[in-house]
């Protein structure tokens, strides 16, 4: 996918969307394990690159020089990644059902020495930006036009080492990075406001010297023209802070079952049934 006069019409990517978010329903509760929720606040993003004509790759050569990269740093959120690489064609859609079982690529943190078409092995949270930046400079380096795309969480934003990557990316004007920011008001063990509250990311990654949008993240029309903006800005590093909810998608389901976080569970199979049949 290529070239962004390919670009689908937005219901096509909404489609599409829901097409991915079924596959991450349907292999999380097959594990018995995973991260739905996180998967699914991060849903329109992933698809919008992927499908919406932002990310030139090539499903057939994973280790091509010029592709665009992207990094999933909120690597528990991987589900997403892995359902948009299948539709994409980097491996059977069957193998999305394989996912944590042993000897499967498919782990449950994204493991770029098993899985070609993985860019960096994430998991250990705060370390995606810092992998993205130095491939975003190494490819100016070597003289390759590509983009580096990261995702991070917004309980993901309280590590440290983001802040450096976000530093170090003004330092060095990296105009070929763009972060997204998923903020979907949750982390692993409550509301992000009550564990570390860094809202309003805006003025603070703005006050490094980046371009930041915050738009409504589950929302593909404004993911698609955040990114086209983004994409045009090349003197210095883009963030995008997507307003999000965990869970998107299936939320009355979420909300019948008491927990609109859900974090790092699976849907049980009667309650995935039911959230497979509301996403239609
Ligand atoms: C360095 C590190 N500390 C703690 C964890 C455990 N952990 C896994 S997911 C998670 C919450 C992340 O929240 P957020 O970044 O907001 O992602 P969300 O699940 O909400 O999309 C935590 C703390 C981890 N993976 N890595
Ligand atoms: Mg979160």
């Amino acid at each position: 996918m290529s070239l962004e006069t390919d670009r689908p019409a937005i219901p096509d990517l909404q489609d599409k969307a829901r097409v991915l978010r079924r596959h991450i329903i349907e292999m999380t509760t097959a594990a018995g394990n995973g991260h739905p929720t996180s998967s699914l606040s991060a849903t329109e993003v992933v698809t919008a690159l992927h499908f919406g004509g932002f990310m030139n790759y090539d499903a057939s050569r994973p280790d091509w020089p010029e592709r665009d990269r992207f990094i999933m740093s909120k690597g528990h959120a991987v589900p997403a990644l892995y359902a948009a690489m299948a539709e994409a064609g980097y491996f059977p859609v069957e193998d999305l059902l394989t996912l944590r079982k042993l000897g499967s690529p498919l782990e449950g943190h994204p493991n770029m020495r098993r899985l070609p078409g993985i860019e960096a092995s994430t998991g250990s949270l705060g370390q995606g930006l810092s992998i993205g930046l130095g491939q975003a400079l190494g490819c100016r380096m070597d003289g390759i036009d590509a983009r580096v795309y990261v995702v991070l969480g917004d309980g993901e934003m309280g590590e440290g080492q983001v802040w450096e990557a976000i530093a170090t990316a003004h330092k060095y004007q990296v105009g070929n990075l763009t972060a997204i920011i998923d903020q979907n008001g949750y982390q692993q063990t409550g509301a992000t406001a009550d564990v570390l509250d860094l809202t309003p990311f805006a003025p603070k990654i703005e006050s490094f010297g980046w371009h930041v949008q915050t738009i409504n993240g589950n929302e593909m029309s404004e993911v698609v023209a955040a990114l086209e903006t983004a994409v045009a800005i090349t003197d210095r590093p883009t963030a995008i802070v997507a307003e999000t909810q965990k869970g998107f998608g299936i939320l009355p389901i979420l909300e019948e079952v008491g927990d609109t976080n859900f974090h790092g569970q699976a849907l049980p199979a009667d309650i995935a049934e039911k959230a497979l049949a509301h996403l239609g």
